[in-house]
């Protein structure tokens, strides 16, 4: 299956013959990495193309103030070298961005991975072309390369959104998205800084910016539900037991509904006597990590009531860690119960709100009027800023996706096929999308994202590798398989409150056109099922798939 690079054909151009290979792999974060590596184990030739100028994906782009793991760090790693595993130290139980960032350079390095990677490579198009069986990539130089499989390691939250606001480009100040953050470091001190948006993102980035700087302005338009991380440094003797207990760990990891650590208890909310839930809550907020949203009772998210019960717990705990009661109810949701969107972690987040310098401006209340030269304007007052920082997220799930010129059999564009929602096949594959597999895609269990992404590198090398082992050039996911999939994952999803809630979570996004109706964008069984399902097709020979 190796690239021949001197052969000619139509697709080859008067500036010389096209580059080609058997693999072309789109993004070199987490997913795209692993990808490489596998695939070169396998014998292939490979290209990754990042937009990027280094490696690392989310690890990479998002490095704005706070951004860190929300997932215990030994817990996110990779785990598929053990060499790796014993020579690589986490600092911290929830790594920050330039440790991951340095974690992940360090795996690139030791594989040897960058002499397959093309830096500042954006791919703005990829065609299908049937008679040679291969994908047609187009680079934003103009320049074109050609493979025999597609995969597309972009991510499920990489394309970032900038709010649909009146005046947006005539701040005069520096602004920001999250996601964009500047290389060189961004000094708040003594500065009036604007943060807009409280998801996730919003949240790490608060806390931090308001350790130094002059003043601070949120503009929140829905808050979320926050719940301490109880981040520690993590010390030797610490680091040694991890390690000595890494496969138990990932033993552990693939046994629970969505990989991480924390594991849903078998009870439901109202079994136990009022005084236990309030016991189990306070344990549950008082220890490190997503437990409580993930380890909680297992009708959490299933049962309104008992979602009302957790919701109020938390409330009590806002209003406890807030002083003023104003700011406090600001601060509680009211359109969503606990845990139905993602839930931030955070370090003295509500404590911001009791600095004489932090203000909270509900932007339901007093709308966005403009972004203006010298700050912005709500439908109640004037603001001046220094600085604007634009945490509002992502074009989540598809978005990435969207934002390539993706076209498959006859030109049939992607973007198209997922009007209304996306459709896949194990969320790897896509009926009139030949040879295009997705790592991270739609309907893929996210969880503790590394975890995930192991599982379907590995699966995707497997039947790749299947393919060369029986010469195999051609694969597509069936009609019936796509319907079955998408319906399966629909079901899997139905009763679940995260899905009757607007989030990224449902693919909602209110500044895209087309975004606004939900749909059911990730699969939300468990991650156990799901690898249980893909492994039934590859021992089978992958039957489900047209293989030719
Ligand atoms: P999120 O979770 O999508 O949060 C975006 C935030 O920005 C959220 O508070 C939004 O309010 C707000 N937003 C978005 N557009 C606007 C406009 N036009 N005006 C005002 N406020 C706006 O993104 P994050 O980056 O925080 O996190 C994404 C994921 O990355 C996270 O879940 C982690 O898994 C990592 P809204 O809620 O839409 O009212």
């Amino acid at each position: 299956m190796a690239a021949s690079p001197s052969a000619t054909t139509s697709a080859d151009t008067l500036a010389g013959p096209v580059p080609r290979y058997d693999a072309i792999v789109i993004g070199a974060g987490i997913s795209g990495l692993y990808q490489l590596h596998r695939l070169r184990r396998l014998g292939l030739t490979v290209r990754v193309f990042e937009t990027g100028t280094g490696v690392g994906g989310t690890w990479y782009w998002n490095r704005y103030p706070g951004a860190r793991f929300d997932s215990e760090s030994y817990s996110y790693g990779y785990s598929f070298s053990k060499e790796l595993l014993e020579e690589w130290d986490w600092t911290e139980h929830f790594s920050p961005q330039p440790e991951t960032e340095r974690y992940l350079n360090h795996v690139a390095d030791k594989f040897d991975l960058r002499r397959d990677i093309q830096f500042g490579a954006r791919v703005v198009a990829a065609t299908w072309q049937e008679a040679p069986r291969e994908w047609d990539i187009e680079l934003a130089d103009g320049s074109h390369h050609r493979a025999r499989f597609l995969i597309t390691a972009i991510g499920p939250l990489s394309a970032p959104q900038m709010p649909r606001l009146a005046g947006i480009d005539s701040f005069k100040g520096p602004s920001f998205h999250t996601a964009r953050w500047p290389k060189e470091p961004v000094d708040f001190t003594g500065k009036r800084v604007a943060v807009i948006g409280t998801g996730a993102t919003g949240v790490q980035t608060i806390q931090e910016v308001a350790k130094t700087c002059g003043s601070l302005t949120i503009f929140q338009r829905t808050p979320n539900w926050c719940a301490p991380l109880h981040n520690g440094k993590i010390d030797a003797a610490e680091m040694r037991a991890i390690k000595d207990g890494y496969p138990a760990m990932f033993a552990h990891c693939r046994e629970t509904f969505s990989c991480f650590l924390h594991t849903t208890d078998p009870r439901a909310t109202f079994e136990v006597s009022d005084a236990e839930r309030e016991a189990f809550y306070e344990k549950l907020y008082g220890e490190r990590g997503f437990g409580i949203w993930v380890g909680n009772f297992r009708d959490m998210l299933t049962d309104p009531k008992a979602n009302a019960a957790i919701s109020d717990f938390v409330a009590r705990k806002i209003r406890q860690r807030v002083k003023d009661q104003t700011v406090a109810e600001k601060l509680i949701p009211r359109n969503h119960g606990f845990g139905t969107r993602r839930v931030p972690l955070e370090t003295k987040y509500y404590e911001v709100y009791n600095q004489p310098n932090v203000t909270l401006v509900d932007i339901k209340e007093t709308p966005i009027e403009a972004i203006t030269a010298t700050g912005l304007r709500t439908s109640a007052a004037d603001f001046a800023f220094d600085m604007i920082v634009y945490a509002t997220g992502f074009d989540a799930i598809t978005g990435s996706f969207d934002r390539i010129d993706i076209r498959g059999v006859d030109g049939q564009r992607l973007k198209d096929t997922w009007t209304g929602g996306p459709q896949t096949y194990l969320g790897v594959q896509v009926e009139d999308f030949p040879n295009m597999m997705m790592l991270m895609g739609p309907h893929t269990a996210l969880g503790n994202i590394p975890r995930s992404i192991e599982y379907n590198v590995d699966w995707v090398t497997g039947l790749i590798g299947h393919m060369r082992d029986h010469g195999l050039t051609r694969v597509e996911a069936t009609a019936e398989g796509v319907a079955t999939w998408t319906e399966h994952v629909r079901k899997v999803g139905a009763g679940l409150l995260s899905n009757e809630v607007n989030s990224w979570f449902t693919g909602i996004n209110s500044n895209i056109d087309g975004k606004q109706t939900r749909v059911i964008a990730r699969y939300s069984g468990s991650a156990p099922e799901y690898r249980a399902t893909c492994d039934a097709v590859a021992a089978g020979g992958y039957r489900e798939l047209m293989l030719g």
